[in-house]
């Protein structure tokens, strides 16, 4: 039996945002509960919402002094991830791994400057025994699990004491989880650099119906759905919320969703299962822009999507919260402003504005590369930095912070009069505490809205 650690990092060790604790790290829950089936020892943490400091996490290291421990490593939490790595050096003689999303998307050549002894690409369920057993060195390729319903489910338990529940600046009602129904994604957006190669693979409806029983005798009231899209199935859903509703079951979900499936079926059902709140990726409503996104076969149907998505939502009281990105090369003024007024006008709730970002694995990171703006171990850029953008940082940022803007003004009275419209008493103490909390400018309750993504706001060069 050995003891692991396995830490989920922050997006920066300084600066904490008020969205860290927002769901818990399902991958390394679903590697825990492979080991603890094995009888591994496992310890989660979870350094972003639990908001540790590196000499705190430093700390755990000794107290634990664990054989193994295991990261996880995004695209922009490597600089966290490589602090961890050195600081386990220092700290215990384990075996270090990192896996995650960058792990899979990073050139192998340069995963050495991490640190670790082993690196992981693609899903590890069907490896994770093995890497904590055999303890091999390099890299290691795990196939991705096709059965999901196979899986054993995340071993929540380990992150009991932590609070999660933070979307978009709500804090979601109850005792907060998060679960996964798909994993992978169908579409190639060019900016995006989730690995491709993962195919997309959806759990049954009666799976899910199983584990959803499962939270609700543990008394979880609020379920962060971690998909990357989970309309992308419409039918699937639409039977998860027949299941639910024979049973009677009731959640309040949050989630991503995609603005091409607007059908009335499909918003009816997620708003009878509960669905609250979805943050979808409209990133603008340009279709020359969209085509360079490749968000879709078409984009000239794009704003239609994005209009009768806004409607859905409208008529079935669930939150809307539109994602744009700002700095595509073709990309003028007019057509960002055209953007955001297109969802101020439309009905959205939320709008967070983003500066583009290339990222190493992307199709733009790529094409960027191809044209000499980046060097290889550049992983992130934004658009203004490599001037593949005619507008300067300061320029863009001034448009995202119309849109924190936008959502501070606007954002909770709409939201709020969904949430009226729900008639849930549980519902409506949630969105007074927070309403009122921010209309008597409770200093608390503010930060915890505004503190990051929808209702940040640039203040400095970032
Ligand atoms: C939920 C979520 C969040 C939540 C975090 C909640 C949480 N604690 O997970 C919030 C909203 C806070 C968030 C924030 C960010 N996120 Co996020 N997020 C997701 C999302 C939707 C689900 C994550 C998940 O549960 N996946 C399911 C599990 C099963 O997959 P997994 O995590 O990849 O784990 C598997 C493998 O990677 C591997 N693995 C993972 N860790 C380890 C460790 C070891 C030791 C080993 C061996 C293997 C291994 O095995 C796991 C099991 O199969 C993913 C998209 C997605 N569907 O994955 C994006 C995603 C991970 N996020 C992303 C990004 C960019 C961010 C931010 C950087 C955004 C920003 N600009 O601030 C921040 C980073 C903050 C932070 N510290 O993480 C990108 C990462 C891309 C990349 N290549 O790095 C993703 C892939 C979205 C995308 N489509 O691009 N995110
Ligand atoms: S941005 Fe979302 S929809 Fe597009 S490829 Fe990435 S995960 Fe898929």
């Amino acid at each position: 039996m050995a003891s692991v650690l396995l830490i989920y990092p922050p997006l920066s060790f300084e600066e904490r945002a008020a969205l860290s604790a927002y769901a818990p790290p399902l991958g390394i829950l679903y590697l825990a509960s492979v080991l603890e089936g094995a009888g591994h020892r496992v310890r989660v943490v979870d350094a972003e919402a639990e908001r540790l400091s590196l000499e705190e996490l430093g700390r755990i290291m000794e107290e634990e002094r664990p054989e193994v421990v295991g990261i996880t490593c995004l695209t922009l939490t490597l600089d966290s991830c490589k602090r961890i790595v050195r600081e386990a050096r220092r700290r215990c003689r384990a075996y270090v791994v990192v896996g995650g999303p960058h792990i899979s998307v990073c050139p192998p050549e340069l995963l050495g400057e991490i640190g670790a002894d082993a690196y992981v690409v693609g899903e590890a369920e069907g490896e994770i025994l093995r890497i904590v057993e055999e303890r091999p060195r390099g890299l290691i390729r795990a196939s991705e699990p096709q059965d999901l319903d196979s899986l054993p489910l995340p071993a929540r338990r380990l992150v009991e004491h932590v609070e999660y529940g933070q979307f978009y600046g709500m804090k979601m009602l109850g005792k907060v989880t998060g679960i996964l129904t798909t994993r992978g994604c169908r579409y190639g957006c060019t900016y995006c650099n989730r690995p491709k190669k993962l195919g997309f693979r959806a759990r049954s409806p009666r799976s899910l119906l199983e584990e959803l029983k499962l939270l609700d005798r543990e008394g979880f009231d609020s379920i962060w759905i971690a998909d990357d899209n989970f309309t992308n199935d419409p039918r699937r859903v639409i039977k998860l919320a027949e299941l639910m509703k024979e049973e009677g079951l009731k959640f309040h979900f949050f989630g991503q969703a995609r603005v091409d499936t607007p059908s009335r079926a499909l918003y009816r059902a997620m708003r009878e299962m509960g669905v609250l709140a979805l943050s979808y990726g409209v990133e603008s409503v340009v279709p020359r822009v969209v085509r360079w996104y490749a968000k879709t076969p078409h984009p000239e149907r794009w704003p239609e999507y994005v209009r009768r998505t806004l409607e859905l939502c409208k008529e079935h009281d669930i939150i809307f919260l539109g994602s744009l990105i700002f700095g595509a090369p073709m990309e003028t003024r007019q057509d960002m402003e055209r953007s955001i007024e297109f969802l101020e006008r439309g009905g959205a709730d939320f709008i967070n504005g983003n500066i583009l970002l290339y990222m190493v694995g992307s199709a733009i990171w790529n094409w960027a590369r191809r044209e000499g703006k980046l060097r290889p171990d550049q992983f992130v850029a934004t658009a203004p930095e490599l001037g593949l953008t005619p507008y300067s940082r300061e320029e863009l940022q001034e448009l995202c912070n119309r849109c924190a803007d936008f959502s501070k003004r606007e954002g909770w009275k709409s939201a709020f009069r969904k949430i009226l419209g729900r008639r849930e008493m549980g519902l409506i103490w949630m969105g007074v505490r927070r309403y009122v909390g921010d209309y008597l400018k409770v200093r608390r309750v503010r930060r915890e809205i505004y503190g990051y993504g929808y209702g940040k706001r640039y203040t400095t060069k970032e």
